[in-house]
């Protein structure tokens, strides 16, 4: 079933804001999905004084509150200064006035602004408390410095205590850590026998895992920006420190240039807009560096700028560090931490996810409310080119193989059209196809989270989990790369898992180490069955369904080998 392009608009325009259109079915299935900011609900924020603004009793501000950073401040910011959506601070909000806001959160906006009132998303009382609490300043979440930091560390147990060698007899390389979102947790499951062999308590609704340059250890991030470090080599797989570096977070890496193996880890925060370098081995806080500056369009200053996707070089001793409202991409020099040197490159506003070209030299990301990618050598540090593609790419680490014609290419789906977007990616072998847009795919529809191949494979498999119709989004699309003129074919990955009870949506593929068998999270809400589907890469037959109690709302699942090795 095609769904409107209204519908996916509206869902890539939330979705980059990180509020889900109340109208939209993949807000029905709201409890997979929460908006940016719903981590600072409940952090303590002085209310404003006295002011202009219709007054608010402390309930009614602390009510308003909670419904704004449950559903505004992903897309108009934690200080309403603007984000994908318009800003809202007082200068604003007062010349529009009570009416014009209260209409407006009602109906909403064709720009992708819910009618969180006639969707009964907002009861009428709480369309027009929200309506007076946009007339007030608004009130700040803390900061979170050295102090705060260094508070939250926890050493569980210090290097000298750890195994000087692996303890167990499992396989590392293909083990997989699986996100349990909601119950925040991760799994890790062995890729051969499909077991659970441990699970392991993290923070809340765990966003990405990351493995370390060595493979030994693992560095895990909750929203609430708290990382756990998990060695691999002890008995049972644990957490041997972790640590906060802030109130709100998607990610975390770790140093892989020769040399620098295992030496810094490196997390982003959402808010307070800041990047913490640590100790790799320990997480022991070494240095914060806030990202609140100038945008790269306008060079306007913006309060908030969040840090998306950061990926370690392996050309430099560097970390990229993508900014999410400034669209600058911060190349950290983490060879001399004392002196830090940052390359600012400029690219564009909106910055999200993205991965290495099959040569790990050129590092893709999704500029996602722009409609582009940036591409970045990571050996020069320096732009090379923002491509056009589709509505609202979303590519994870994105796919690389080679176009039968096009040669090497990397290629990204979309949350707001059914497109696959290939750019070439070989500017030696294939100059007049580098860093163009080379061909488009058709997928089943918009709402893809996630990509995959590997460099054994043949296929490219596709998600489409945020589709509003529930049959594209719990089901695959696989191409053929070998054929790519061959429309896909569709696999029915939710109902092999057998779960006919509740919203399940399938999300990531992932594959193992082999490159033989791909992975399916099938995601359903937090009290109804989930699973991981097994799928044979080379015929394309179901190979096993993991269930258990214990997996709860799985979503990310990280390959070690595969992550370590950035192979995708
Ligand atoms: Fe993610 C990656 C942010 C919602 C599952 N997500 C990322 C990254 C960022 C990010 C910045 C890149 C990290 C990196 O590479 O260093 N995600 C956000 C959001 O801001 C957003 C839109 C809303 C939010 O409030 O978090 C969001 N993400 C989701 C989900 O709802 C998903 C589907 C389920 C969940 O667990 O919350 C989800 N995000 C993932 C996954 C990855 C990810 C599985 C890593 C993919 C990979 O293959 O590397």
């Amino acid at each position: 079933m095609k769904v409107s392009t209204a519908i996916l608009a509206a869902l890539a325009a939330a979705w980059t804001g990180s509020a889900v259109a109340a109208d939209t079915p993949a807000h029905g299935a709201g409890a997979k999905y929460e908006t940016s900011g719903d981590v600072l609900k409940g952090a303590p924020m002085q209310q404003p004084g006295a002011q202009p603004g219709p007054a608010l009793t402390a309930a009614e501000f602390d009510k308003a509150k909670q419904i704004y950073f449950e559903r505004c401040a992903g897309c108009h910011g934690v200080l309403r200064k603007g984000a994908t959506g318009k800003p809202l601070t007082t200068d604003i909000t007062r010349e529009r006035g009570f009416d014009a806001l209260k209409a407006f959160i009602t109906y909403g906006s064709a720009a992708g602004m819910p009618n969180w009132g006639t969707s009964g998303q907002l009861t009428e009382a709480e369309v027009d408390l929200m309506a007076k609490y946009l007339l007030n300043e608004p009130p700040q979440p803390p900061e979170f410095g050295m102090e705060e930091v260094r508070s939250t560390w926890k050493m569980v147990i210090p290097p000298e205590k750890r195994p000087t060698k692996k303890m167990n007899k499992l396989d590392i390389d293909n083990l997989f850590s699986v996100t349990l979102r909601d119950s925040g947790e991760i799994a890790l499951i062995d890729g051969a026998s499909k077991k659970i062999v441990s699970i392991i308590k993290t923070g809340y609704a765990v966003h990405i895992s990351r493995t370390s340059a060595s493979g030994r250890y693992l560095f895990v991030i909750g929203r609430d920006a708290k990382i756990n470090l998990i060695d691999l080599w002890m008995e049972k797989p644990d957490t041997v420190a972790e640590i906060k570096i802030g109130m709100e977070a998607r990610s975390v890496e770790t140093s892989k240039y020769k040399g620098f193996e295992d030496k810094y880890a490196i997390a982003g925060a959402y808010w307070p807009p800041q990047f913490v370098i640590m100790n790799g081995n320990t997480l022991e806080p070494i240095k914060i560096v806030s990202t609140r500056g100038m945008t790269s369009d306008k060079q306007e200053y913006h309060p908030e700028p969040r840090v998306a996707s950061i990926l370690g070089s392996h050309f430099k001793p560097e970390f990229v560090v993508n900014v999410k409202e400034t669209g600058q991409i911060l190349m950290v020099d983490y060879s001399d931490i004392k002196n830090l040197r940052v390359t600012t490159v400029e690219a564009e506003r909106f910055l999200h996810d993205g991965g290495f070209d099959a040569s790990k030299r050129y590092f893709l990301v999704a500029a996602n409310a722009r409609n582009k990618i940036a591409v970045v050598d990571t050996k020069e540090s320096k732009l090379v080119k923002l491509v056009d593609v589709g509505n609202t790419p979303h590519p994870g680490r994105g796919a690389n193989f080679v176009h039968p014609k096009f040669g090497p290419v990397w290629a990204t789906g979309h949350l707001g059209d059914e497109t696959i977007a290939l750019i070439g990616t070989d500017p030696k072998g294939h100059p007049k196809q580098a860093w163009t847009k080379v061909a488009d795919l058709t997928g089943q529809g918009g709402g893809s989270l996630f990509l995959k191949t590997h460099p054994k494979s043949k296929n490219l498999w596709v998600d489409t989990t945020l589709n509003p119709d529930l049959d594209v989004a719990s089901s695959i699309a696989v191409f053929d790369i070998g054929n790519l003129g061959k429309p896909a074919e569709v696999l029915p990955i939710a109902k092999w898992a057998g779960i006919t009870d509740g919203a399940a949506r399938t999300v990531q593929p992932e594959y193992n180490k082999a490159g033989d068998e791909v992975w399916f999270s099938v995601w359903n809400a937090k009290d109804k069955v989930s699973a991981i589907v097994v799928v044979d890469d080379k015929t394309r037959k179901l190979k096993s369904v993991i269930k258990d109690a214990r997996l709860i709302t799985p979503t990310g699942k990280f390959n070690l080998h595969n992550t370590q090795h950035d192979v995708y």
